[in-house]
Formats: C-alpha cells, structure tokens, sequence
C-alpha cells in the first residue's frame, strides 16, 4: 500500500486489505463494496476514490452545454418518490404540462446560435407520446440541428412505448437509432433490487429490462449513462447489487459512459415522510461508487439536484463530472426539493467553481470528446458571467 496515501489512517485490517486491493488496480468484491459503506468513514473512503479519479481521469473535470426537453409531467406510473409527475386525472392542475410537438421544437429552436452541444429529452410517459411521436420528434430535431446530440428517453419510456406497437426491444432500439436518437441518458434505473423496486415504483419496467434495453442499445454500438436513485428505502446490500449488476453489464458490453448517483429528494412526494440523507452520506456513496465501479470512466455529479458547494465537494469524492451549464428548464429537481430552483450556470461560473477546487475545467460533448480546455481562459467581462442562458422561457 502506498505509505504515503494512507500511514495517516489507524485501519482495521479488514480495510486496509481492500485499500491495498484498489491501490494495486484489483477489483473489490460484493463484501467488500459493502463493507466500505458500513465501516469505510468519511476520509478514508475519499482518499481512495480520490486515489481512484486521479487515476483515470487526473484532475479533469468535465462539463458540457447542454438544455433540456420535459416533454410532459403528466404520467401513466406512479412512482412513490415522484415530485414531478402528474397522474392523467390530474391534468388541469396548473402544475401539469403536455408539450406538442410544435412546442418542442420551439424549444430547440430558441438555441439556435447558442453553442450548446446536446439536448436531453425525458419527462413522464403517455400514450400519445408513441414511437412515431417520438421517431419524428428525433428526425425534426437533426433535420433543424444536425450536429446537435440527442440525449434521449429511458427504458422506462422505450419498453411502454414498445410494447405499446407491438415490436421487440431490438426493433425498437433499432428504429429509434435511425430517427437520430444518439445516446441514452442514465434515468428510470432507481433501484435494481425487485422488492424495492415494487415499493417506490411499480408497474414500470423492471431492473432486469432495463439492463436489457440498454444492452440492446450498446448491441448496436451506441452509449448510455446509468443512474441510482439511492437513500430513500433501500439498505447498503441494495446499492452493492445495484452497482454490481450494472458492473456485469459494462464489463459484457462496454457501452456506459457515466454512473450518476441520484439523492433522493423528499419534497412533495409520497415518501416526504422519509427524511433525506446527510451530505456526508452523500459524499460517502460517490467515493464507495467510484471505487466499486472499477469498469466505469466516469462519476458525475448532478449539480442541479445536490447543489453547487456539494457538487465541488463531490470533486475530491470520486466526481470527475459535473453535468451541464443547464438552463431553467429542468423542473424534476426543483419540484422536488432541490437547494438548485432555477438551476442555470454560466460556461464562467461553472469554470470558476471547478477552479475553485483546484480542478481542471473541460467543456466535453456527451461522448467526451474535447470541446475545450478552459484551464488558461480568462473570462474579462462581467457579462460572461451572467450572460449565457439568460433567454427568455418558451
Ligand atoms: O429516473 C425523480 C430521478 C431521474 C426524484 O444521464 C429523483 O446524464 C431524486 O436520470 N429525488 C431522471 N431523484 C433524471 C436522470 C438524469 C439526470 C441528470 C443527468 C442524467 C444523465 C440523467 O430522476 C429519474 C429518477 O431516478 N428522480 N424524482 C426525487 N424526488
Ligand atoms: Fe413517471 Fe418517471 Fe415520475 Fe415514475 S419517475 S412517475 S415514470 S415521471
């Protein structure tokens, strides 16, 4: 073990066996992820997946520019931790929205000379939002802005929409490859475990089908993101299995990108009752994450839903990504009781917080090619820093 990185910590031997493990590049057992969360405290779990981070990723921290469609908060599901959604009946309540598809491509027309780079797509799932909605919602959008990536829908949306027209997982993965969807964001994965799963969301699809969508979509030589909706019902075991499955799959396929722990949020939703984690806690399950997923390139960290000053902490916890400069138009975590209201940063802000931490701001596209180091770029004017995003809402 590096002396250095850890002479400083009284280990139990226990964890100094796993230490040494993830010093000499080995991969950590399903006992041993879960012994790093019961036992693993705070500084010593950071030191390793800081360990880890620099690694992989040195002291990079990406960023990319990015907005968001929500097609819709009304939803056919009912999941428990759902601050956001809608069910049908209550489509007149002021708080609820149903886009058109004219409506939607506004919104990808207002950043026309912006320089974003993707747009992400997921709301609640209708049925009027069908293959051949969103197949010509895809086509619209490369015929408008070719180079734009879409981001796009979960196996939550493609397995209703699938089986609504009657076509396999591979069919359908397909077809939508064609219409211009590009990449698939890490959403609808919550948690794995089956028992869990049936308490916080039932009736839509299953860990096993979502790990089979995004199976299929890797098949045809595209990438995705997954996520974990953690610190709500389930225990440590239920995250080891979550991050295991999820390790089996990449090491199959290799076709995710970046793990996103999701904190559960607690406002306005049927789990309000369940107090919300510590930030320690926070930062404990992106450093056991980073140093599970042995397999994965990146961590990210959504700064809209755990705000910025735990976003920078995240940064010597495991995080090597801190999502987009993201106007307003994401409402999940704002509905549900985010410190981020109207989450909107400009390319300086977000700059200027990953330097803070004496981190090396990169503005990636999705893939993670290289848009541009900003470790040298001096920002000269105040309009930069308030400048970007600030248009007006559709
Ligand atoms: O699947 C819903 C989560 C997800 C709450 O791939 C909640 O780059 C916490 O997946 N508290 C959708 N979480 C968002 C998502 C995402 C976000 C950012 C980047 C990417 C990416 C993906 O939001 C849902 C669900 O797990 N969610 N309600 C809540 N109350
Ligand atoms: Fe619908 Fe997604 Fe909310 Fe579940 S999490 S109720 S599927 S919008």
């Amino acid at each position: 073990m590096s002396p250095l990185l850890f002479e400083s910590f009284a280990l139990p031997s226990s964890l100094r066996t796993i230490a040494e493990k993830v010093l000499e590049g080995k991969r950590i057992s399903f006992e041993e992820g879960l012994h790093l969360y019961e036992e693993g405290e705070l500084s010593f779990l950071g030191a390793l997946a800081n360990f880890v981070r620099e690694k992989k990723n040195e002291h990079n921290t990406y960023f990319n520019k990015n907005f968001h469609i929500e097609p819709t908060n009304l939803c056919v599901y009912d999941c428990k931790f759902c601050s956001y959604s809608r069910l049908i009946k209550q489509r007149n309540d002021p708080n609820s929205w149903a886009y058109s598809m004219e409506e939607m491509m506004d919104i990808v027309r207002k950043y026309d000379g912006q320089p974003v780079t993707e747009v992400h797509i997921v709301g609640g799932v209708l049925p009027q939002y069908d293959l051949a909605f969103y197949t010509s919602l895809f086509r619209q959008i490369k015929e408008h802005r070719p180079e734009l990536h879409v981001k796009a829908l979960t196996p939550v949306e493609y397995h209703y929409i699938f089986k609504k027209a009657k076509i396999s997982y591979e069919e359908g993965m397909r077809l939508i490859k064609e219409a211009g969807c590009d990449s698939l964001p890490g959403g609808g994965a919550e948690i794995f475990d089956p028992e869990i799963r049936e308490q916080i969301a039932a009736d839509k699809c299953t860990g096993e089908q979502w790990l089979q969508i995004h199976e299929i979509w890797h098949q045809l030589g595209m990438r995705s993101n997954a996520t974990m909706l953690y610190g709500h019902i389930e225990q440590y075991r239920h995250r080891i299995d979550h991050l295991d499955q999820l390790r089996t799959l990449q090491d199959k396929t290799g076709g995710f990108q970046t793990f996103i722990p999701l904190k559960f949020r607690n406002q306005d939703n049927q789990m309000s009752h369940i107090p919300e984690q510590s930030v320690i806690e926070d930062l404990r399950n992106y450093a056991v994450s980073r140093i599970y997923l042995d397999n994965f390139d990146h961590v990210k960290a959504y700064w809209p839903m755990i705000g910025r000053t735990v976003a920078q902490l995240s940064l010597s916890f495991g995080v090597d990504d801190i999502d987009g400069t993201i106007d307003d138009t994401t409402k999940i975590y704002s509905m549900a009781g985010s410190e981020e209201q109207n989450p909107a940063l400009t390319t300086a802000e977000l700059v200027d917080l990953i330097r803070k931490v004496g981190r090396k701001p990169i503005e990636r596209d999705t893939l993670y090619n290289v848009v541009q180091d900003y470790t040298e770029v001096v920002f000269d004017s105040d309009k930069e820093f308030r400048g970007y995003f600030e248009l007006p809402v559709v």
